[in-house]
């Protein structure tokens, strides 16, 4: 059992990203049943989930004459803009309903400002907007962040890598996460995480140790 000095961040485990859902991240309702049981190796586990306005600045639909995938620059920089998807209180917004997380303790909520983006469970897409999650994980005497879910290249990749920026040890439990890899997102996402010192681990691994 991974004791107070660790967490489990569970990162967007929502409809909208499984098969099916409106920006399905592929095969990624296979590794429900694994964050469960990887979840249940942990005291202390955070759930995140994209929860943004129908008028969200991130969605192709709200920019005149744009598509999907296509990019744009707003006030912060470069935005991908994706497919209408988690808008708050719809059914593709909620966790999946094969989750089975009971002890979770906190679930941030991000992107619920129309004109800010935000990957990462600590810092908005403005890249000054904390969530509060490094405050709160701080207090609670935190030091290792143990990340899985969706999608390894967006909300997973920024959340390992804000979390080592915060200070923090930063594993990324591989195979527990499924990924988006839009024009070879994926494979920078590896570089960045490598670069920062995010260490990398096999469920099966960790699954033995705890
Ligand atoms: C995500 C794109 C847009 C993610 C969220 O959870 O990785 N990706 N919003
Ligand atoms: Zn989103």
């Amino acid at each position: 059992m991974k004791g107070p000095g660790d967490v489990l961040l569970v990162v967007d485990m929502q409809n909208d990203f499984m098969p099916g859902g409106a920006l399905a991240v592929p095969n990624g309702d296979e590794i429900v049943p694994l964050v469960n049981r990887l979840a249940a190796g942990f005291e202390h586990v955070v759930l995140t989930q994209d929860w943004h306005p129908s008028d969200h600045r991130s969605f192709a639909a709200n920019h005149e004459g744009r598509r999907p995938f296509e990019r744009v620059t707003l006030g912060y920089g470069e935005q991908v803009l994706w497919p209408v998807h988690c808008v708050q209180d719809t059914p593709g917004a909620a966790l999946h309903e094969g989750l089975r997380i009971p002890h979770a303790r906190l679930l941030i909520r991000k992107g619920y400002r129309r004109d800010v983006d935000s990957y990462s469970a600590f810092l908005e897409a403005d890249r000054k907007t904390p969530t509060g999650l490094a405050g709160y994980l701080h207090e609670h005497g935190v030091e290792h962040v143990w990340c899985c879910g969706l999608a390894t290249d967006y909300c997973v990749a920024w959340s390992a890598l804000d979390a080592r920026a915060a200070g923090f040890d930063v594993t990324v439990i591989e195979d527990a996460c499924r990924a988006i890899d839009l024009d070879g997102s994926l494979a920078r996402a590896w570089r960045q995480l490598d670069a920062a010192g995010v260490m990398r681990i096999g469920s099966e691994r960790l699954l033995t140790e705890t």
